[in-house]
């Protein structure tokens, strides 16, 4: 077979809509996927309870009006088997199998400089190379797998939610431990405890959940979206996340509001105590996340999480466990928010057992469970829902060597340095999908895929049209951006100095602490992108 044109690593959203659109676009295009099906998060996270905290009709694909009016969501927030069972459609609608080769994991992308190609190699031993190369590798798509003390010793079962097994799990009579109270773990935990015989929660930091909203899809509503696409795709282009946020109003009956609910006012400080709780009363504890000035302001943060602490103690009957469930050393807005299904209320449980890490460390893991300072916990399986290396953690693992041979790894080593997370100098006609200094994870994914896979099919072109060979970010444009990426996120929640977080990469012993996606919102970056092009590929080198 001829070398392709353009080889894309992954075939999860981002590699899906990049073989449609290139090949489209007349390109000869390969897919290598470690997987031995589509989907990427959706294939990997098959855990109980795993689903999207974005709205599926907003999180879907824009490009192909005949997908978006043929699809049906049968949840509002979907659940992880439909959209696996989306992306697989895609796959099948689109014909895009055939240019992918499942169970491939590539252990090398390394840059010819004499050819100016790039030769990717697979784990078992396939080679292929290409002028251009895409990585669409996923931004949480390395399982965090923290080596604990005595790790190996134990002689259950070790599973971890972000590498799932696709065969049922039969937790039936079993004991069963989870390490890990992050997104992952907070969907999980209510739904384990309805499989498991006794549920141990083994929890380092507390954490901020609101309840996810968990309404099945009304027809009259998905039609509503249907007609309106058009609208919404346009609104997601203007919004900070991505996110249209388009209410319909002619299939939902709007309940008149109480004069706090409704208020204009988006300060919580602007607000009375009274008034404040009785927005929660009529919007929920979530209504706490819509204040401007809790994500800027230490004091109205400090408010906000005091009423989210208050909510927490009113769940939970066991007020020492309320106690430990309660976030106290860092505030609302530092993580990635998460969303819940009855996570408190499952702490209400008799056969539900909750251990704070903080108060009764871990010493070991023994061959039978689980001991900490003062318990010796038996387990017949132990679940880490223990995160990510996010952003970075793929394009690092993939052992990218660019010109003269520098590893990406050498690159990056006090932090990823990237223009606009599309290009990194020293690593021509390489491209990142969502990497870091991309609106990226705090952007609808789907939104910020399609706009990067758009930009990357146009810059191909481009280059094509021009007869220019290869395409790489200068240094300086590179850290400009960089500079202008840190400045934004100065002042925010998520780099106060109480915060630890994935986004700083806080989360992986030694992984430099740096603030990695984009946080001045998605339209100002996608114009920035437009800019870029409209000025000839300013900040580009191109040869
Ligand atoms: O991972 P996390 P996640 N000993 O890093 C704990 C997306 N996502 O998989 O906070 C003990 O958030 C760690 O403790 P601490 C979403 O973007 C989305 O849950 O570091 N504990 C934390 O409690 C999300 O943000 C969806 O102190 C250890 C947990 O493990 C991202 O993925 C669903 C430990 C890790 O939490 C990651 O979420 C799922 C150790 N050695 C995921 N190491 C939805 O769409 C780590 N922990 C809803």
């Amino acid at each position: 077979m001829n070398d392709p044109d353009v080889v894309i690593v992954g075939a999860g959203f981002a590699g899906l809509y990049g073989l449609y659109r290139l090949r489209n676009q007349g390109l000869n295009v390969v897919v290598l996927e470690a997987g031995s099906d589509v989907g990427g998060t959706w294939y990997w996270n098959r855990y109980p309870g795993a689903r999207c905290d974005v709205p599926s009709l907003e999180y879907s694909y824009g490009f192909s009006e005949e997908l978006q009016q043929e699809w049906d969501w049968p949840e509002v927030f979907s659940a992880q088997t439909d959209i696996l069972r989306y992306a697989n459609h895609v796959a099948d609608r689109f014909d895009l199998r055939r240019d992918i080769r499942f169970n491939t994991r590539v252990t090398a992308v390394e840059y010819q400089d004499e050819e100016n190609l790039w030769r990717l190699t697979s784990e078992d031993g396939q080679v292929l190379q290409a002028r251009f190369c895409i990585m669409a590798t996923g931004c949480l798509s390395v399982p965090n797998q923290p080596k604990l003390p005595g790790g190996d010793d134990f002689q259950g079962e070790v599973f971890h939610t972000g590498l799932w097994p696709k065969h049922e799990v039969d937790l039936t009579g079993k004991r069963v431990g989870i390490i890990g109270t992050g997104s992952s773990g907070v969907q999980a935990i209510p739904e384990l405890a309805k499989l498991a015989e006794q549920l141990y929660v083994f929890q380092r930091s507390p954490v901020y959940t609101v309840p996810a909203n968990r309404k099945p899809m009304r027809s009259e509503v998905q039609q509503e979206f249907r007609d309106n696409y058009r609208t919404i795709r346009a609104l997601q282009q203007k919004n900070m996340g991505g996110i249209s946020a388009f209410s319909p109003v002619k299939s939902v009956n709007k309940k008149p509001n109480t004069e706090a609910a409704k208020a204009p006012v988006n300060q919580i400080l602007q607000l009375s105590e009274e008034e404040r709780r009785e927005a929660i009363e009529t919007r929920g504890v979530g209504v706490l996340l819509s204040f401007r000035d809790v994500y800027a302001d230490l004091e109205a943060n400090e408010v906000a999480n005091e009423l989210f602490r208050e909510g927490i103690r009113s769940i939970v009957k066991d007020p020492l466990v309320a106690d430990r469930l309660l976030p106290k050393n860092y505030g609302l807005g530092c993580k990635r928010q998460v969303l819940d299904r009855d996570y408190y209320e499952t702490f209400n449980r008799d056969d539900v057992t909750l251990i704070n890490l903080q108060e009764t460390p871990l010493q070991t893991v023994t061959a039978n469970g689980i001991r900490t300072e003062d318990a010796d916990i038996e387990l017949d399986v132990l679940i880490y829902a223990t995160g990510f290396d996010a952003m970075t953690g793929a394009l690092l693992k993939a052992n990218i060597t660019g010109r003269e041979g520098q590893p990406l790894a050498e690159k990056w080593r006090y932090g990823p340095v990237a223009y606009l997370g599309l290009q990194m100098n020293g690593f021509p006609n390489l491209f990142t999908v969502t990497g870091p200094g991309s609106p990226s994870v705090l952007c609808n994914m789907l939104v910020a895929i399609e706009q990067h896979i758009n930009w990357i099919g146009d810059c191909i072109g481009y280059l094509g049209d021009n007869n220019v060979q290869s395409i790489e970010p200068t240094e300086d444009a590179e850290q400009e951006w960089i500079e202008h990426v840190n400045e934004v996120a100065v002042g925010t929640m998520y780099t106060a100095p109480t915060c630890s977080s994935w986004y700083l990469g806080a989360n992986i012993p030694g992984k430099p602490r740096i603030f990695m996606p984009y946080v001045g919102g998605y339209p100002r970056y996608r114009e920035r992108c437009e800019q870029v092009v409209a000025n000839e590929y300013e900040g580009f080198q191109l040869a």
